[in-house]
Parts: structure tokens; C-alpha cells; sequence
């Protein structure tokens, strides 16, 4: 089998996405998400330009060699932009080779460890009230786990709370807009959501939290210690990361689990926090980090620290990589938790796809390949269109991490 064409959809049902779509001379072709929110066009000139003429006549088998091809052969190694072009034609080639052996990638990856993917919602609210209703609804809709978020009083526009009662979306059309940002209210603020909902809902669902890298590294130990009663499944980027050894500080004053990764690119970015046994969830995605043949050997080399996986999986990863993730889920054995941010109708409509969800666990379905696809014609009708993640300001105009 050879790859006779490599061609780029990019589009915007309700929001911005970059699909790769890898055909080959027996019929058969693969997609990969090459979605990097706010830089979408980076990656898909960085594909367009320096990568897809390379892939023209390559034996689409041979994933591991295109994926060293790419990592070693560009010199320049790692970086979201690259790592992300990397996923999508690595995605795209498990695909392929799914469909061409007839059977659904999870069972090239070991297969199945388990009967679903367990998935985490996204709850919030404007004040405690509203989060704790949104939380039971949640619960109510099925989902075992839910990550909250609210408002926190005297903070216009705090992480995870939408406006105007619309669903949480984190890019925002147009040129980046601004948020303000108080750790001191957030930090007074925070326990009292956490101590109500285990009040009003008990002990058995699962909470979780995202902090988005707002804090320093001692600010985030004393939220988790002052988390611990309501005993969260995890927190989510205390701080950044940048500087590994940071968890170090935080762990050593709290038993709450820790979260991280979302943005990281390959596992360079996580090896001490794994080696070192500072964190318990990784949250690098297929998308950003590489591929399904990255992931694999990151996640096989944390299983060694106990180290679980715990996929971001926000609207700005495509259902292409949903479906990556969701196979990916249901084969490795140190599967920890999947984000699940529903996607718009419109946005599903142009990826009809194979997934499901049911009673908290998600399943990939047993369709050969990903089980996913796209509407070229649809996905023509819907544009891309100039957005961005927002910026946040401490109350002095400071400009801190959003
Ligand atoms: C978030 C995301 O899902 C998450 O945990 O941190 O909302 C994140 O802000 C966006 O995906 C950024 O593109
Ligand atoms: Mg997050």
C-alpha cells in the first residue's frame, strides 16, 4: 500500500479545527486532528508546507519509521506546532491501518483492558448555587466523575465559568479578549464550593478540579491540603510546569492527587514529574503530544511510577481525537480518567462518529480504524474563522496565566 495523497481540511462548525486526511492507492485513508487552538494555521502550514510532500509514495504501514522520519529527520525536535503535525499523520496511520486489517485500533494497541472508558463532564456556575446544580445534573445525565468550577466572588470571568448561561467554550472568536485574576479571593473562595458539594451530593462521585496554572507552587499546596476533607479525584495544573521540579514542593504538603500536562508535548516534558512520582495523572494529549505512537511509550514508562493517564479532552481537540483517545483508553492498562467536553451537533454532524457514551464510561465502538469520519462538503459550508484563548490580568493589570 502506498500514501497517494495527503490533503488538509480546515474548518469551523461552531469552531476552529484542522483534520488531516491521508489517502491511499487501495481505497483506504486515514484522519488525523491536527488542531492546535489559537495557532490552528501554524500547524497546518507547518503540514502543508514541510511535511505532506514527504508522505507522497511512503508505505503507510511503516508508522513508527514516517513518525522518527519526522521527529529526528526535521532536527528541530519537539514544540507543540511540530509535536501536533506529528499527531496527525501518526493518528491518521493507525487509522489506515485499522481499516486495512479490518479491525478497531484498540486491539493494534493490546486490546481491550476494560469494558469502557470512564469520562469526566465539565460542571460550573456563576456562584456555589449553580455549580452545585450543574453537578447533579451531570450526575443525573449519567456521569460517575465531574470536574467543578464557579465564579469566584469579586473575579470577573474566572476559568471554566461561560457567559451569558452558553456552554463553556475556551476560544472566543475575533482577537483575544481578557479576564481578571485574584489568587487571594480564588484561594479564600475555593474550599467552600468543594465542602458544599460533598454536603449536598455525598461521597461517591467523583470531583475534580482545574486550576489552570494560576497558582505558585506553595499557594497550590495549601489549596490542596485545604481540599483533602472533600477528597478530590484530582487537581488539575496547580501551577505551571515548565519548571518540573515545582510538583516537588507541592507534594510534599498534600495527600489531594495531582494533575498535569495538558499542554505538554512529548514526555521530555514530564519525565521528572513521572520519575519522581510528583504527579499521579498525565494529561497529554494524542493530539499535542505527538500521536498514538508517543502516547504509547509515555504511558507505558509512567504504568512503571504509577502514574495513570488522564487525557485532556476539551472541545478544541477534535472527535478525531476523541475517538484516538477513547481507543487508546480502552487498551492500555494504566487508564486513569478521560476529559469528555461534548462537542456542538454541528461540530458532530461534520465527524460522524462510531463513540458513545453510557452510565459514565465512554466506548470507542468496534468500527475498523478509528470509527470516525468527515463531511468534506459540510466542513466546506463552515469556514475557519480567527479565534483565540483569552489573557488574564491581575486586579493591578498584570498580566498572569490564563
Ligand atoms: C482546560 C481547557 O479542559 C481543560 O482542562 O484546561 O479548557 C483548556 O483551557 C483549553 O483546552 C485550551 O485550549
Ligand atoms: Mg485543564
Amino acid at each position: 500500500m502506498k500514501i497517494t495523497e495527503a490533503r488538509l481540511i480546515v474548518c469551523s462548525p461552531d469552531r476552529n479545527f484542522v483534520t488531516l486526511k491521508l489517502c491511499t492507492d487501495e481505497g483506504i485513508y486515514g484522519l488525523g486532528d491536527a488542531t492546535l487552538n489559537g495557532r490552528e494555521l501554524a500547524v497546518a502550514s507547518y503540514l502543508s508546507e514541510h511535511v505532506l510532500p514527504c508522505l507522497i509514495g511512503r508505505d503507510p504501514f511503516a508508522i513508527e519509521d514516517i513518525w522518527q522520519t519526522l521527529y529526528r529527520g526535521a532536527y528541530w525536535r519537539r514544540g507543540p506546532v511540530t509535536m501536533t503535525a506529528i499527531a496527525a499523520v501518526d493518528v491518521a496511520l493507525w487509522d489506515i491501518k485499522g481499516k486495512a486489517l479490518n479491525t478497531p485500533v484498540y486491539n493494534l494497541l493490546g486490546g481491550r483492558s476494560r469494558q469502557g472508558v470512564l469520562v469526566y463532564a465539565h460542571a460550573n456556575g456563576k456562584d456555589i448555587e449553580e455549580a452545585v446544580d450543574s453537578v447533579r445534573r451531570h450526575m443525573e445525565a449519567g456521569y460517575l466523575a465531574v470536574r467543578a468550577q464557579c465564579g469566584v466572588p469579586g473575579v470577573a470571568g474566572s476559568y471554566g465559568v461561560p457567559k451569558g448561561g452558553k456552554p463553556y467554550e475556551p476560544a472566543e472568536r475575533g482577537l483575544p479578549g481578557e479576564g481578571v485574576w485574584s489568587t487571594e479571593r480564588y484561594l479564600n473562595f475555593v474550599p467552600s464550593l468543594f465542602e458544599k458539594l460533598r454536603v449536598d451530593l455525598g461521597p461517591e462521585v467523583h470531583l475534580l478540579h482545574d486550576v489552570h496554572h494560576r497558582l505558585t507552587p506553595i499557594e497550590a499546596a495549601r489549596l490542596g491540603k485545604a481540599l483533602e476533607p472533600y477528597r478530590l479525584f484530582w487537581m488539575e495544573d496547580p501551577c505551571p510546569a515548565e519548571l518540573q521540579e515545582s510538583f516537588e514542593l507541592i507534594r510534599r504538603h498534600t495527600t489531594t492527587p495531582l494533575a498535569t500536562g495538558e499542554v505538554f508535548n512529548s514526555v521530555w516534558d514530564a519525565h521528572e514529574l513521572i520519575r519522581r512520582q510528583w504527579i499521579d495523572y498525565l494529561r497529554m494529549s494524542i493530539v499535542h503530544g505527538g500521536g498514538i505512537t508517543h502516547a504509547k511509550k509515555t504511558a507505558d514508562f509512567a504504568a512503571l511510577y504509577h502514574v495513570r493517564t488522564g487525557f485532556h479532552g476539551a472541545t478544541d481537540l477534535s472527535p478525531v481525537t476523541m475517538a484516538a483517545a477513547l481507543h487508546f483508553g480502552l487498551a492500555i492498562h494504566n487508564f486513569g480518567i478521560q476529559e469528555h467536553m461534548p462537542h456542538t451537533r454541528l461540530t458532530d454532524e461534520v465527524f460522524p462518529h462510531e463513540y458513545s457514551f453510557a452510565e459514565g464510561y465512554m466506548h470507542p465502538g468496534d468500527a475498523a480504524g478509528l470509527g470516525v469520519d468527515i463531511d468534506e462538503k459540510l466542513a466546506a459550508k463552515c469556514p475557519y474563522q480567527r479565534a483565540y484563548l483569552p489573557v488574564a490580568r491581575k486586579l493591578d493589570g498584570t498580566l498572569t496565566d490564563w
